[in-house]
């Protein structure tokens, strides 16, 4: 992630992005499934929340510019820059601002009614609009999220050692997992929720029915293969069906290889013995040698 460190300026200072920025439109977008994505059967894999259905950078992309368009017919000659988590934008700093939510001590962004399981995304504009005061609330006492995440990723409340976190590992990392780790991601396969599921903000109450309710975005409607599929299925996908089952997915991040190696983890995590076929069926076919040594990884487990 060293695109980080390099757009830092630019990241600090919205001026660097538009010259003569004067306002931000933040929004959020609830990507709340209907039905659980999380399993106990370890020989099933989990896909993060925002992970299961269609890729929301285009999804929420469309929604703002037609936002934009609105925007543009009271205001034809405004210069503006639509961006969703890819551009060199403090998105979560912004949002807070706008009164969107407050951060948790797993740095998430939360809002009191709705909880978590929200993305961002903005339009930069150099027009003077009315401003939004920042959002109000906070923990408390509360340290479920730094006693949950299984790898310490949160090493002090609001401060998470990304390379130690399950997201990063099996969707930025490009090369091998280290092997330290591996038995604590259990069956994530791509992405990880857990400092959100434990996060009582996500948990309905009598006076807060919109946390956690279901996403009315129908591209965010979950996929057959993104439901705790059985392992072994995704181990035996080649690489065309795991492109035909991810198009237009978020899941394609992780590239094929990346994807492998996720999935190995899992099965070695399953200490199933019945994966043993597979996987060795796998290390025949497997030419890539981070892959390769991942499935052997695995089967050292599974024996
Ligand atoms: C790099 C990145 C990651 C990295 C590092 C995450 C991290 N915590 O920094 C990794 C790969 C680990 C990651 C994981 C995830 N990510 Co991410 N990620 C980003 C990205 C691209 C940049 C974040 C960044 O700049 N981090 C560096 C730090 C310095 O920035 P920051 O966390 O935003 O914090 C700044 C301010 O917010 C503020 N601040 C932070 N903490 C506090 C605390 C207090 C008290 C105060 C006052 C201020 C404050 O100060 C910081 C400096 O200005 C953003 C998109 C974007 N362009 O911003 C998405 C983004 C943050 N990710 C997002 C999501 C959904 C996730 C995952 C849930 C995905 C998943 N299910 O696997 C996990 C959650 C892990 C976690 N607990 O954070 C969403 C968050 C939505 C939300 N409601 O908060 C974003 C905004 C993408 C989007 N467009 O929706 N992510
Ligand atoms: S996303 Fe998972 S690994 Fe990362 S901080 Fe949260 S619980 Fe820990
Ligand atoms: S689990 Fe508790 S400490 Fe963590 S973000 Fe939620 S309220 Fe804050």
């Amino acid at each position: 992630m060293a695109y980080l460190a390099r757009t830092a300026d630019a990241r600090c200072d919205p001026q660097q992005v538009l010259p003569g920025a004067k306002s931000a439109v933040v929004v959020g977008l609830n990507y709340a499934p209907a039905v659980s994505p999380v399993t106990d059967d370890p020989t099933r894999g989990i896909f993060a929340r925002y992970a299961l259905g269609d890729d929301y950078h285009e999804v929420m992309e469309r929604k703002l510019r037609q936002l934009l368009e609105f925007i543009r017919q009271h205001r034809p000659d405004c210069r503006a820059k639509v961006y969703v988590d890819a551009g060199p934008v403090l998105e979560r700093d912004l949002a807070w601002r706008a009164g969107l939510g407050w951060f948790g001590k797993n740095t998430m962004l939360i809002n009191t009614r709705r909880g978590s399981y929200f993305l961002l995304g903005e339009i930069l504009l150099d027009i003077e609009l009315e401003y939004d005061h920042p959002a109000f609330g906070g923990c408390g006492k509360c340290n479920r999220c730094i006693e949950a995440c299984p790898t310490g990723a949160i090493v002090a409340p609001y401060v998470l050692d990304a390379r130690r976190c399950i997201s990063y590992l099996t969707i930025e990392l490009r090369g091998s997992i280290p092997e330290e780790l591996r038995p604590k991601m259990g069956n994530r396969i791509f992405g990880c929720d857990i400092c959100q599921e434990v996060c009582p903000f996500n948990q309905p109450r009598p006076h807060a029915p919109l946390r956690s309710a279901p996403t009315g975005e129908p591209g965010f409607t979950p996929r057959e293969v993104t439901l705790t599929p059985k392992l072994t299925d995704l181990l035996r996908m080649n690489e065309e069906e795991f492109r035909s089952a991810f198009r237009n997915s978020p899941v394609k991040r992780a590239k094929w290889r990346g994807f492998r190696r996720n999935v190995a983890v899992a099965v070695g995590n399953s200490s199933d013995p019945d994966a043993l076929p597979v996987l060795q069926q796998e290390l025949q076919r497997e030419t890539d040698p981070m892959v390769r040594e991942h499935l052997q990884w695995a089967m050292e487990r599974c024996r």
